[in-house]
């Protein structure tokens, strides 16, 4: 009877803290929802410089993988950035105000949107270069194997990124040194304007198998799918049994960048609806947390509604932040 109990109360508050885990990433990925919706205001407005590479329709694949990760564990990131950024931990306040240049941001307003790093949140950096991040994820991998400091690195890098030798370079080093590294491929079907069945050939996960290096693929779409697949792949290399590799199958739901409007020459506008219509990851989460009875209507909307006054909040501090002084043009850059 106490043994029935006991198993019984350890049931509920297994499901008490999964509950916790699944309200907290409905939390994060409304973030990068809101967020991303406030940087394409932002650049209509004319009110932020250069450009910006938006996640929405990915941000299951962030939050999925940035759930299975300690503070202290390493990411690094892309030109499409801003929901790793997000996942991992960093301040909407902070992100914004390095997107519209100023000194609050996290790279004193000199990084912008393709360069935000947040090391107290374990974030190495986004990288305009494609694949560019590969080598510092698994420099990061070698070091804590080395340091014995328990901590692993996720390399978040787009399908792109496949044609690049660096990332073969690097995981025949991490797969011979058995380095705590796993490279998070998000195929969102698109290099810039180009499918990747055009630039991809043969199968992908066979390139990973080909170094030895365990592999896994999901849906992109669906964030506990992700942070399953995401959390054996970063347990088995924090245990010292090697890299990983995961292909999160997703689709980026707007241009490649901000400015990118007129799509229809590469993409379809239905290939667009269907997507949004039935492979929303938002929306998938919520029919699931609703279907389960995680929440109710109600408290999802008061998540939603509290992420709006923080992102609102957020986009007011950085357009009423100062620029950077002139004098500070050469300060923190090195060459
Ligand atoms: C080495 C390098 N070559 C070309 C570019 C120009 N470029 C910027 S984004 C991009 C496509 C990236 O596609 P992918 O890696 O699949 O990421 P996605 O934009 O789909 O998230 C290219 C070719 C670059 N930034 N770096």
């Amino acid at each position: 009877m106490i043994a029935s109990d006991s198993r019984k109360d350890a049931k509920t508050s297994e499901a008490g803290a999964d509950a916790k885990l699944w309200l907290r990433m409905f939390r994060k990925m409304t973030t990068i929802r809101l967020f991303e919706e406030q940087v394409n205001d932002l650049y209509t407005r004319a009110l932020m410089p250069g450009l910006a590479h938006l996640y929405i329709g990915e941000e299951a694949v962030a939050v999925g993988v940035c759930e299975a990760l300690t503070r202290e564990d390493y990411i690094t990131s892309t030109h499409r950035g801003h929901g790793h950024c997000v996942a991992k931990g960093a301040a909407p306040d902070r992100m914004f105000a390095e997107l519209l240049g100023k000194e609050a941001g996290y790279c004193k307003g000199k990084g912008g949107s393709m360069h935000i790093a947040d090391p107290d949140t374990g974030n190495l950096g986004a990288n305009a270069i494609v694949a560019g991040s590969a080598g510092i994820a698994t420099g990061a991998a070698f070091s804590a194997k080395h340091l014995k400091n328990g901590r692993v690195c996720v390399c978040f890098f787009g399908e792109g990124a496949l044609g690049q030798g660096v990332l073969y370079e690097v995981m025949n080093m991490a797969s011979l040194w058995n380095l705590p590294v796993i490279y998070v491929c998000e195929n969102n079907m698109y290099n810039e304007y180009t499918h990747f069945t055009e630039t991809t050939a043969g199968d992908i996960r066979t390139r990973a198998a080909g170094f030895g290096v365990e592999s896994d693929s999901v849906d992109g779409q669906d964030v506990r799918a992700v942070h399953a697949a995401a959390a054996k792949l970063i347990e088995r290399a924090r245990r010292g049994e090697g890299p990983g590799f995961l292909l999160a199958n997703t689709y980026r739901f707007t241009g490649h960048h901000v400015g990118d409007i007129a799509r229809d020459y590469y993409r379809s506008k239905q290939e667009e609806q269907k997507w949004k219509g039935e492979r929303d990851p938002v929306k998938l989460f919520t029919d699931w947390l609703l279907a389960q009875g995680v929440a109710d209507q109600a408290a999802l909307d008061k998540i939603h509604a509290e992420v709006k006054v923080e992102i609102d909040a957020a986009v007011q501090f950085a357009l009423a932040s100062p620029y950077p002084n002139v004098d500070k043009v050469a300060e923190d850059v090195y060459a």
